[in-house]
């Protein structure tokens, strides 16, 4: 069985982005493959975060996670910070790497554009991704496009090491799903969806209450014109919500448009209010059960301690060809 880990940070409360373009299929890959799924807290905090919202939105990613339909007996479900091997193959890989190919990350550039003091972890960040993954000799990595710079780098530095250490790391594929739609934002088209987005009407939160729901859609920027047609290009801010409307009602985009053919906007976008409250009110009645239930550190406990099993014998293996003295 091939295997497969990802991620996500809990910088933020959780995205309709981060649920359509990851969490569902993290759901579907776990049916075929052997997975790692972690709320990765030590790259959260390469942006300031406060420690209670940090501790919270943690908590809040795991059960998310659980209620979208992970099964913690099939994935391991676990919190980064919980194995601490990650930190130490993290050191160990920021030692191979050369400051050139981390400068050259885009989302480092993005990130610290503008910043008169950037933090290092920033900079590092790929070299922590890079050992979340070879840890576990993860096969694939789902990753969206803005990722796919730091999987690569994450394959050079497996190659790397195993040419320089005769280290045997498996050099691992991007997964690109087949609904890989990526969700802009509702304020601004051209810029994805982000849960670290400072205006929260930019982002549907998947623990937004209905009517929350309701009026940021409602006042989801649209293109001019009033025609409900999907073309990305001329009409990137409408395609977007099409585009979310087809996923919350699990339809195609052709039956979308047909739909609202000769409506305007005004009647899509209430539609459109109703179809992701209704999609997302199973999740959230899961996520409160699993929140009030208790059951959360005990799912963590074994992810972390099937994480570790794993992820520890990796960690021997490197140090030992590296010339470490192994404890006896
Ligand atoms: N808008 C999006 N559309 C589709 N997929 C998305 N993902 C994130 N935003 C969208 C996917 O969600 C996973 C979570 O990634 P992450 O938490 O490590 O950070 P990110 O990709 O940088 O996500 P955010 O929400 O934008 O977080 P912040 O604001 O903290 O940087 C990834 O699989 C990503 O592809």
């Amino acid at each position: 069985m091939k295997r497969v880990l990802s991620g996500i940070q809990p910088s933020g409360q959780l995205t309709l982005g981060n649920y359509i373009g990851a969490m569902q299929n993290f759901v579907k890959l776990q049916e075929t493959h052997q997975c790692f799924f972690m709320v990765v807290d030590l790259h959260a905090i390469t942006m300031p975060q406060d420690p209670a919202a940090l501790r919270e939105q943690s908590e809040a990613v795991a059960a998310l996670f659980l209620a979208a339909g992970i099964d913690p007996n099939r994935a391991s479900v676990f919190m980064q910070s919980h194995v601490p091997e990650h930190a130490e193959l993290g050191w160990i890989m920021t030692t191979v790497s050369y400051m050139g190919e981390l400068e050259r990350m885009t989302q480092y550039k993005d990130k610290s554009a503008g910043k008169e003091s950037i933090p290092a972890g920033l900079f590092v960040y790929p070299t922590l991704m890079a050992a979340d993954i070879l840890i576990y000799n993860a096969d694939l990595v789902p990753v969206g496009d803005d990722q796919k710079q730091h999987l690569e780098l994450t394959r050079d530095l497996a190659q790397r090491v195993n040419q320089r250490y005769a280290t045997s790391l498996q050099v691992p594929e991007p997964y690109i799903p087949q609904t890989g739609a990526r969700i802009m934002s509702l304020d601004d088209a051209s810029k994805k969806m982000s849960k670290s987005n400072p205006n929260p009407g930019s982002y549907i939160a998947l623990l937004d209450e209905p009517d929350v729901i309701r009026k940021k859609l409602s006042r989801a920027t649209t293109d001019s014109g009033r025609e409900v047609r999907f073309d990305p290009v001329e009409k990137p801010e409408i395609s977007n919500l099409m585009a979310i409307y087809a996923h919350c009602a699990n339809m195609q985009m052709s039956e979308v448009e047909r739909a609202y053919e000769g409506q305007g906007y005004g009647a899509f976008k209430k539609d459109l209010a109703e179809r992701v409250v209704e999609a997302l009110e199973p999740l959230q009645a899961r996520y409160r059960e699993i929140r009030q239930s208790g059951e959360l550190p005990a799912i963590l406990r074994k992810g972390a301690a099937e994480a570790r099993e794993v992820a520890s014998e990796t960690l021997r293996q490197i140090k030992d060809k590296m010339g470490f003295v192994l404890p006896q």
